[in-house]
């Protein structure tokens, strides 16, 4: 079966994790604080772009998905830099020479600090913030765009930083700072919060990033009205054996993590995008492979995922489907696993635009540095040199055996 012949095929990135030189956001913040580790020059994607996106043409990619930083937009509060949007609109068209769709993302995890220090998602103050930001950068970038994406992963977001606390903000604190804070005399740090205070607060971040994106799509529609808007969500796709109580755990699991939040703001997303890694069904204990994050590759996960999104009615794209894989061993055969899933759901009706490979380049991995390998393209960080890994050429034979010509026959 092949994919239709507009599919967007590519690969993702987010600012922080690839440009490098981002000081004034929450991350930059925890890093000079030693508590999670610093991301410095990153991939000094920022100078390197137009290299980057040669390297994929090269590969035979359509499109790509990357994020706009806020704290760069957006350095003082109220004021709004002109230059860093017209850096954007430099990388939009840098996209478009190459024949490259850009899915552009507004947001994705970093906070600038002025919001952070005015208790950033927490904040009453937050959607309408948000907000703000998000119709600025349309009524400047709008035009080159026929789609934008509010937001990426509101969930992990919040549950990375409220629930498990090692994210910024780091709340809900571990039983380990508690011991440390009681050891101390109660004089290191600050006093850990008691958890039940934490998940109240959980619940709050998550009402008020609901909102954001509400809020954010209607202030968008006003100055551009067909503009496709889109969230990025995670699915963890949870399934079960044929066992009644399974089959209730992954019921519960998929509302709490998806239906819970989706449900509030799907009449406002005219596209859904699907984050990919996790496919879990309750009494099985089959052995999977597992990445280098430890998470299991399991064939298929993804048709499950699509059909949870696809309650929704809504286009989707995967937004984000990837594997650490330091020594390139997984990479091909998780992607060629990923492309027949995301067949077998479109067979089934599942109106499925796009996918979008995790990463296009090694990159910042959040609370685990530089370690993690995600890239189609490896990365050198002492010298800054990228190397394309064998997956990536395998997945642009995939692209070609895929496509449809331009004169609607087999491309390959
Ligand atoms: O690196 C992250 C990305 O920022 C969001 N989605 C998951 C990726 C891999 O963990």
């Amino acid at each position: 079966m092949k994919f239709p012949k507009d599919f967007y095929w590519g690969a993702a990135t987010a600012s922080y994790q690839v440009e490098g030189g981002i000081e004034n956001c929450d991350w930059a913040k925890a890093a000079r604080e030693g508590r999670v580790p610093a991301c410095g020059r990153a991939c000094d994607h920022y100078h390197r772009y137009e290299a980057d996106f040669d390297l994929a043409q090269q590969l035979g990619h359509n499109a790509h998905r990357f994020s706009i930083e806020w704290a760069r937009i957006e350095p003082v509060e109220g004021q709004f830099d002109t230059a860093a949007i017209e850096h954007y609109r430099a990388v939009i068209r840098a996209l478009k020479e190459r024949g490259l769709t850009p899915f552009v993302t507004l947001w994705h995890f970093t906070l600038p600090q002025w919001f952070a220090d005015k208790g950033g998602f927490e904040s009453k103050q937050a959607p309408e913030l948000f907000a703000r930001y998000a119709r600025y950068v349309v009524e400047q970038l709008g035009d080159e765009l026929a789609g934008i994406t509010t937001m990426n992963e509101p969930i992990v977001f919040a549950g990375l930083g409220w629930l498990k606390g090692n994210w910024p903000p780091f709340k809900m604190q571990k039983l380990a700072d508690w011991q440390e804070y009681t050891n101390s005399g109660k004089r290191s740090q600050s006093r850990p919060q008691q958890s039940w205070w934490a998940y109240g607060t959980y619940r709050r971040v998550v009402r008020h990033l609901v909102m954001a994106h509400n809020q954010a799509y209607d202030a968008i529609k006003l100055v551009a009205p067909d503009l496709s808007v889109s969230i990025v969500k995670h699915v963890v796709a949870y399934d079960a054996t044929s066992n009644p109580w399974q089959r209730c755990k992954a019921w519960f699991a998929t509302n709490f993590q998806t239906h819970s939040f989706m449900r509030k703001v799907a009449d406002r997303c005219d596209e859904i995008g699907l984050n990919f890694y996790h496919y879990v069904k309750f009494g099985d204990r089959g052995e999977h492979p597992k990445s280098d994050m430890g998470w299991e590759m399991i064939p298929g996960g993804i048709y499950r995922a699509l059909h949870i999104l696809h309650h929704y009615q809504k286009p989707i794209f995967v937004s984000e489907c990837g594997v650490a894989d330091d020594d390139d061993s997984h990479r091909a055969w998780y992607i060629e696993e990923q492309l027949t899933g995301m067949q077998q759901a479109m067979a089934d009706g599942v109106d499925v635009r796009g996918h979008m490979y995790w990463s296009l380049m090694d990159n910042y991995e959040w609370a685990l540095g530089f370690e993690k390998k995600f890239g189609l393209i490896e990365i050198n960080y002492d010298t800054l040199e990228r190397k394309i890994r064998p997956s990536a050429w395998r997945y642009k034979e995939l692209i070609e055996q895929y496509s449809v010509a331009d004169n609607g026959s087999a491309a390959s």
